[in-house]
């Protein structure tokens, strides 16, 4: 994945021609888009294929299964040219070693610490440090930390070193993208203000912007 703007869209917008044109209106400015359950089950999982062409995909599966199960999971979601994958880490080592076996070098293993929303901080925040941890053991690629609390971010930058920050909540959870980025996040990702905005290129831009003022 490039890292040029570190903005990473997240289509979570169900109409498949609405989803194509807000991809290719903003694929020139974000560093990858991210694609959740809404568009791939409204649309169908060739969504992974036909953007795949156009950026880099994040398939944001949160998968969270034994471990054949997520070898199955993260087979298909590669194969399609998914070049990340999003997992959960509570479901224990071998789960994630099986993830980042399975993707090998044709993705990276994203795995989740905190969750951004409210309910977050439930189960997730108290867990977060640990969640690292077995994430750094099991050598994924990065992890998802909140934007909405930026200081959970840098509580996970001190514990994996240089390995990536991936940080949604800014926009419409209320969350700041350029926060995020100071409290160590390597990317932002924003879906709902910029897929929703009247003019998503001119939105992403915006958020570009704001994060260059962080570095
Ligand atoms: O709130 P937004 O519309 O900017 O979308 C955020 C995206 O990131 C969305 O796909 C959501 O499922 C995902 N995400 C979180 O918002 C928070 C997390 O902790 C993990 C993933």
């Amino acid at each position: 994945m490039r890292k040029e703007s570190r903005l990473i869209l997240a289509l979570d917008e169900t109409d498949r021609a609405k989803a194509l044109a807000v991809a290719d209106a903003v694929a020139g400015t974000a560093d990858a888009i991210k694609i959740n359950w809404p568009l791939v089950l409204s649309a169908g999982p060739d969504m992974i294929d036909e953007l795949a062409v156009r950026a880099d995909v994040i398939c944001d599966f949160k998968v969270a299964d034994i471990p054949n199960t997520v070898r199955l999971i993260i087979s298909q979601a590669v194969d399609r040219g998914a070049k990340g994958v999003i997992v959960h880490a509570f479901t224990g080592s071998d789960s994630l070693t099986e993830a980042v076996r399975t993707a090998g070098s044709r993705a990276g293993i994203y795995a989740v610490t905190e969750m951004s929303h409210p309910g977050g901080r439930e189960f997730t925040a108290p867990n977060a440090e640990a969640l690292a941890r077995v994430g750094v053991a099991c050598n994924v690629k990065g992890f998802i930390a909140p934007a909405t609390r930026p200081e959970r971010i840098a509580a996970v930058r001190q514990l994996i070193g240089d390995r990536e920050i991936l940080s949604p909540g800014a926009g419409a959870q209320g969350g700041s993208a350029a926060a995020a980025v100071r409290a160590g996040a390597d990317y932002v990702i924003v879906g709902r203000a910029i897929y929703q905005a009247a003019d998503p290129a001119a939105a992403a831009k915006a958020f570009a912007a704001e994060i260059r003022t962080a570095l």
